[in-house]
């Protein structure tokens, strides 16, 4: 598969390919502000002994490795007489390090507005939309109309509880599925991918379109077909499709979510309708349950909803979601252990067994907390809290039972305690939360391997704040929290002691970076989409 770029030895998450966010952004602000001194030629030397400000401070900032308390901030920007959008945003760069929570989260979307409108949109995947184009006409002699880009995720915390409508926190990455597509003028649907391993498919938009359950590629592409027709109606139409993705496969990092949210948006967009993000979040959800598991709706919400450098806490029935910005002096690490975590068989067996079993727990804490027939875990832990749960579980429900219910009372607990300690930019505690995850994961909801278990503890010993599986379990990846600093060495680290050793692929080993959600972009001059 080619790529934009490659990076040597160390995959896609090489040194030049992690200038950061909050470094571009910085760089960027402290760039304009010293064209707008010099334009003004007003002296910073001479504000900063006038408000008091510490030489050493004034060379720190100069260079771009400090920032002033915001009371200073605002009197250099008043000073300097900057454009308002400057002004406002090197405040808010102030705010966001020397604020609290929420002037913090206040600040942040100051910046991301300010980002948004100055600075280039940052590389959501390696894989070369050029390219893709490209070999779409080549494959199917005419170009593609529209080009969909649907990124995979990392979830921070909040595992196997979206099922059980609790809320989760999870980030799109920047690794995606893209798809090329142009509309046919009958009802046949072709679809290629670039990865040869994904044998082409071809089939009739009619009622004969049934998923199977095998988990093969052509399983989701019929799944997200199957959706679209029946949203959309009549007249049926189909479209040639190609794919290509740098979302590891049987990684736990989504790519099945970003590969029926990748198709259901092709295939929309090849028919001019775009679908409001909420109805495409449900539908692809539901149609991912074609392939038979009985999954929650965290992935594909993440893959429509992502924003850039932000975790986005997801809420269900009804759906919600809620960016929290995150600190620029976190980075996440992905790691993968090795076992493949195949959606299919008896990982998905195991995976619809952990739904049911929820399921019964459910209805017999009911019954000991004497509560509504109707009640969901909401309920039942807005009325009771967890602690008291867990006694009434420990009380009456059999090994088992307990087990799955402690993981799903106390996870849910900590996912509202790392959204807390995310606003506070508490890193340490937000780790320790990653580390109490994981080990609940294990011993409670049993769906982690020896060789998870492992390469999370390695992360910790190399510096790592947090670490735990991502994703369903079963094999697949761990995430690791650690200082930006720290990432580098810790990324590369991870590559000498784990993937080298294991002779795992480069991509085995990545520094991540939350990603904007799926979007479609037409490619060809053809009428706009309607909504
Ligand atoms: P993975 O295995 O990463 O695709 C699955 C489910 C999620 C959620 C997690 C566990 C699918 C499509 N997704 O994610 O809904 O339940 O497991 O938290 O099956």
């Amino acid at each position: 598969m080619k790529r934009r770029e490659t990076h040597g030895s160390q995959g896609v998450a090489g040194a030049a390919d992690r200038r950061l966010a909050a470094s571009e952004l910085r760089d960027e602000l402290l760039r304009r502000m010293r064209t707008a001194r010099l334009e003004r030629s007003a002296s910073l030397r001479a504000l900063a002994v006038r408000t008091g400000m510490s030489p050493t401070l004034l060379v720190l900032v100069e260079q771009g490795k400090r920032l002033p308390s915001p009371r200073l901030a605002s009197e250099w920007v008043e000073t300097l007489d900057l454009p308002t959008d400057l002004a406002q945003a090197f405040v808010a760069w102030a705010r966001l390090h020397h604020g609290g929570p929420e002037e913090r989260i206040a600040a942040a979307l100051v910046l991301d507005g300010w980002r948004r409108a100055n600075l280039p949109a940052p590389r959501r995947t390696t894989i070369d939309e050029s390219f893709v184009r490209e070999r779409f006409a080549a494959r199917f002699g005419a170009p593609a109309t529209h080009i969909v880009v649907a990124p995979g995720r990392v979830n921070l915390i909040g595992e196997h509880i979206d099922y059980n409508l609790l809320p989760v926190l999870p980030m799109a990455i920047d690794r995606a599925v893209v798809v090329a597509v142009r509309e046919r003028d009958d009802q046949r649907v072709r679809a290629c991918n670039i990865d040869e391993r994904h044998a082409p498919c071809e089939f009739e938009l009619d009622a004969r379109n049934v998923p199977d359950a095998s988990g093969s590629w052509s399983s989701y592409l019929r799944a997200a077909a199957s959706i679209v027709t029946s949203r959309l109606g009549e007249p049926r139409r189909g479209a040639d499709l190609l794919f290509a993705g740098d979302v590891p496969e049987a990684a736990g990092l989504s790519s099945s979510s970003a590969l029926v949210v990748g198709a259901v948006m092709a295939l929309c967009a090849a028919r001019g309708v775009e679908l409001p993000r909420e109805e495409l979040m449900e539908l692809c959800a539901r149609g991912e349950r074609l392939v038979g598991v009985q999954s929650g709706g965290m992935d594909q919400a993440i893959c429509l909803g992502g924003r850039l450098d932000h975790a986005v806490k997801v809420g269900f029935a009804p759906l919600s979601l809620q960016p929290a910005p995150l600190p620029a002096a976190w980075r996440f690490v992905v790691a993968h252990s090795g076992v493949l975590a195949h959606k299919a068989g008896r990982a998905k067996d195991a995976y619809n067994e952990r739904v049911r079993e929820c399921a019964e727990a459910l209805a017999l804490l009911r019954r000991s907390a004497l509560a509504r027939p109707e009640a969901d875990w909401r309920e039942l832990l807005r009325i009771h809290g967890a602690e008291h749960l867990v006694a009434l579980a420990e009380r009456g429900l059999p090994p088992t039972l307990l087990r799955r219910s402690r993981h799903v009372l106390q996870e849910a607990a900590r996912v509202e305690q790392a959204v807390l300690a995310l606003a506070c930019g508490d890193l340490s505690r937000f780790g320790a939360l990653m580390d109490a995850s994981h080990a609940s994961l294990r011993d409670d909801y049993e769906v982690s391997c020896p060789e998870l278990d492992d390469l999370a503890q390695l992360a910790r010993d190399l510096g790592a704040a947090g670490a735990r599986l991502v994703g369903a379990g079963f094999g697949g990846c761990v995430v690791a929290l650690c200082e930006a600093r720290l990432a580098q060495g810790l990324a590369d680290e991870l590559r000498e002691r784990w993937q080298e050793p294991r002779q795992l692929p480069a991509w085995s080993v990545q520094v991540v970076r939350a990603s904007d959600g799926a979007s479609t972009r037409r490619v060809d001059a053809g009428p706009a989409c309607r909504a």
